[in-house]
């Protein structure tokens, strides 16, 4: 590497956690203004009678964490309670073509929304409107529209079960399924692949399974950034010899080595815990060869013990009594060749056995997985391999053993357990009808990928978002904002501003809401939500701060001023009563979903409650009633459309981000400070090209299908320790690369982290 490094890039040696986190914090608290009540309200942050943090959905050992060591957990309250405001006078200075100019950091950096605004596009800026009216124009746009089934609603991970339920209540009363949400940009791929294999589309491990566990394999997470609670387990588990065993295309500082700001002997004398016991780090997009290069090496010890005249390495007993489809998945495993697992994983026939033996060495294996598994075109099958690496061992349904997908907000997976989604069960059909007395449509509606494509063909002609900020979190970004741009009826639920507000529509309104750390109180008094973590667990979120201004309504009251609005007293669903008092959601949310039985007193006792999840128990809820193995045909769908030169792109979120919002401008454990321009690449792809790092490069789609191209331009090139044919750069602005076309095409997942790129110097002339 040269010895002139790139503006902002430096080596950074540090381990992950330690004093700079706390640095980071105390940071954090100063720029948003908050320095004075800002640890009081980070040491409430996830205790029994204080609110949910909306970092992530990691679960607290008894839900009483020393919270105030979570860096990123600290960056995510203090940015949604900080001082700053945006009301009328923001708007009125500001005009949204303006605006527009403005980065995404800077948009949200303004502070919290406190009025509900109205687009008027012959001012060009958002004015004033109230709330009554704001409802009005709402219903009138809704019940305007030739079919309920022309309409979108989107939820963000950050709903609480309470505004979720009512919200499907409210869509599914106005006739349509159409029900976008994040999780199909997420963990779709684990919604619709685990349900096949195990029948239960969540994890089936519990926090205290980590303490009984021998070995965790970890695919594509980055806890140190994205789930930082995890490290203080992940950090007992390495220090009690436990063998890590992670597979990623970067080496990510956090698996590399952790120093816990909850230790007093590693915070004092600057030392700090090594996490991960081996390294792989495979191709972006290469987990389908490594999964099937793990099993074959399983497979080939398996036959070595049984001619050695010994019992083989399988659970034999497990796999008759709970499976299904083991031989086809073996014929599948024994056509695939090392020289094709090799290439295609990145990983070496020694690297991937010498792993398969500590997961045959190991009685109790967790497997974690993350966004590097289900962001794939192949991200069902990636998840379904998974599965039946698992399963061969029966690590799955006992102590210390199962699977472990790391949900991204702190709520999505409560928000489909209470209805959000675009194909509804029988069983949540009757179960409405049992609640309110009227059965909705069982029309299967729109996922992410298919809302915007509705949108941008014209057949929907409204959005309404329960938070989020969709146009940027989705793929394909001038066709995203193309489509937006169409919309007659654009409404947004959120707490602060950002790019998706501005891509105004015909009527476009933006409505404030209340966040997790604010007070929320109704006619009965104050109110709680609540929410379900990673693991299944259930519990109560209260805010305590003063909300940032008058005018702000909790999520479930702007629901249900919508619903009125639109629906006036169809069904004689009792609205008033419901905000009154959240109880009578619960109430309503335990006929339609009989696993909360009891919801209001479970959800009063400290840490709350565990929904049923079958697998955990070996009960299989599939259409066979075991466990299936399932077979994934090949290594890679992209394998063909791969041109010699082609690259691989995935894409990161940055330490100092949370999905579309954009803290700061460092990444300090990748040693970028200062910028997010740059893209990552293997010194030696860099050179084939004739490039060098710090050249400013292009990087442009090989996928399109509608003849469209797509990339981004001047970039800067940073030489970094990735596999060779994997480039990697961030989330969002990546997303101008990435074809709406490219998806999973069994969970409409996008391929965010697998896209077949061509990189060149930028002006070559
Ligand atoms: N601070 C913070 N916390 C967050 C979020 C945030 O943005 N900021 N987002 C929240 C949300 S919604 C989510 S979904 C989660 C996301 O949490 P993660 O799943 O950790 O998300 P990413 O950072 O997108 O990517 C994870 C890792 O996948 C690796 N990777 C990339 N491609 C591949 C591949 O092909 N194979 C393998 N094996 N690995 C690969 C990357 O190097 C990276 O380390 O975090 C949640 N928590
Ligand atoms: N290239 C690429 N794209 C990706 C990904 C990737 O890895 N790579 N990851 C995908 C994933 S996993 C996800 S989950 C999506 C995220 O997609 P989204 O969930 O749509 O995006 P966020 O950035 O989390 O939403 C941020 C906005 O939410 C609003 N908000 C914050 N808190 C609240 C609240 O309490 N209530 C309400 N009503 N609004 C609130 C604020 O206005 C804020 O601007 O992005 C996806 N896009
Ligand atoms: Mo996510």
């Amino acid at each position: 590497m040269s010895s002139k490094r790139p503006i902002g890039i430096k080596a950074y040696d540090a381990p992950a956690g330690g004093w700079g986190a706390l640095r980071a914090v105390a940071k954090t608290l100063a720029s948003q203004q908050i320095v004075a009540q800002g640890s009081a309200t980070l040491r409430r942050a996830n205790q029994p009678d204080g609110f949910d943090c909306p970092g992530c959905a990691w679960p607290d050992p008894r839900h009483a964490s020393s919270f105030e060591f979570c860096e990123n957990g600290a960056k995510a309250i203090t940015w949604e309670s900080t001082a700053k405001r945006v009301g009328p006078e923001f708007f009125h200075q500001h005009s949204v073509s303006e605006l527009w100019t403005w980065s995404d950091h800077k948009l949200e950096d303004q502070g919290r929304l406190t009025q509900p605004m109205i687009y008027d596009s012959t001012l060009d800026r958002y004015q004033p409107i109230g709330w009554d009216e704001a409802f009005t124009r709402i219903g009138e746009g809704l019940n305007a529209l030739e079919s309920p089934h022309q309409a979108e609603f989107y939820t963000s991970g950050r709903a609480s079960n309470e505004a979720a339920f009512l919200f499907q209540l409210f869509v599914r009363a106005y006739g349509t399924n159409n029900f976008p949400d994040c999780s199909n940009m997420c963990h779709e791929a684990t919604s619709v692949g685990l349900p096949q294999s195990i029948g239960v589309g969540k994890g089936t491990v519990l926090l205290e399974d980590f303490d009984a566990c021998d070995a965790i394999f970890s695919f594509g997470h980055n806890p140190g950034t994205n789930h930082p609670r995890m490290m203080a387990t992940l950090h007992d588990q390495a220090r009690r010899g436990v063998p890590i065993i992670v597979f990623n295309p970067l080496k990510e500082r956090a698996l590399e080595k952790f120093a816990s700001p909850q230790n007093p002997v590693e915070m004092a004398t600057l030392s700090s815990t090594p996490i991960a016991s081996a390294y792989h780090q495979v191709k972006a997009g290469g987990d389908l060869a490594a999964l099937k290069g793990l099993m074959k090496a399983v497979f080939e010890r398996d036959d070595e013990s049984l001619a050695r005249g010994e019992d083989g390495v399988l659970d034999r007993a497990f796999l008759a009594e709970h499976t299904l489809g083991l031989e086809t998945v073996r014929q599948d495993i024994d056509a695939t060749a090392w020289a094709e697992i090799e290439d295609v994983s990145g990983l070496s026939r020694e690297a991937l056995t010498s792993a398969a033996d500590i997961y045959i060495k190991a009685k109790n294996v967790i497997a974690c997985y993350g966004m590097g598994i289900t962001q794939h075109a192949h991200g069902t099958e990636n998840v379904q391999q998974l599965a039946n690496f698992l399963l061969l061992r029966g690590n799955i349904g006992r102590k210390g053993a199962g699977i472990c997908p790391l949900r991204g907000h702190s709520n999505v997976q409560g928000d489909r357990t209470v209805g959000i989604t675009e194909i509804p069960t029988e069983a949540l059909l009757t179960g409405m009808e049992k609640a309110f007395g009227f059965r909705p449509t069982g029309e299967k509606g729109h996922n992410a990928v298919e809302a915007v494509d509705a949108i941008h063909a014209g057949s929907a002609k409204a959005l309404i978002c329960l938070g989020g900020n969709l146009a940027v979190a989705m793929p394909d970004t001038d066709y995203t904002f193309e489509a937006m741009r169409k919309l007659d009826l654009s409404v947004h639920i959120a707490t602060k501003l950002n790019r998706s507000h501005l891509l105004t529509g015909k009527t476009t309104l933006l409505l404030p809401c209340f966040g997790r750390t604010d007070l929320d109180v109704q006619a009965s008094g104050p109110q709680s939500v609540t929410v379900e973590d990673s693991m299944s667990m259930v519990h109560a979120s209260r805010g305590f701060l003063n909300p940032p201004g008058p005018l702000l309504r909790s999520e479930p009251a702007i629901v249900i001023g919508m619903a009125k609005a639109t629906l006036g007293d169809r069904y004689g669903i009792d609205w008033d009563g419901m905000l009154e008092n959240y109880d009578r959601i619960r109430d309503k949310i335990e006929i339609v979903f009989p696993d909360f039985a009891g919801y209001n007193a479970r959800v009063r006792v400290k840490g709350g409650f565990r929904l049923t999840v079958g697998a955990s128990d070996r009960v299989w809820n599939t259409s066979t009633g075991k466990a299936m193995f399932l077979v994934a045909r090949g290594l890679q769908e992209d394998g063909e459309r791969l041109a010699d030169d082609a690259l691989v792109l995935t894409t990161l979120r940055a330490h100092d981000q949370y999905n579309t919002t954009i803290y700061g401008m460092d990444d300090r454990y990748r040693g970028v400070f200062g910028r997010r321009d740059i893209v990552f690449m293997n010194a030696e792809d860099l050179a084939e090209r004739g490039l060098a790092e710090g050249d400013r490069i292009d990087v442009r789609s090989l996928v399109s299908g509608d003849g469209r191209a797509r990339g981004v331009e001047g970039y800067t090139a940073v030489a970094y320790d990735l596999p060779r044919g994997t480039i990697a750069g961030y989330y969002p602005e990546m997303n101008a690369v990435i074809a709406m076309a490219d998806h999973d095409k069994r969970s409409g997942t996008p391929a965010y982290k697998g896209v077949p790129v061509k990189v060149s110097a930028s002006n070559p002339a």
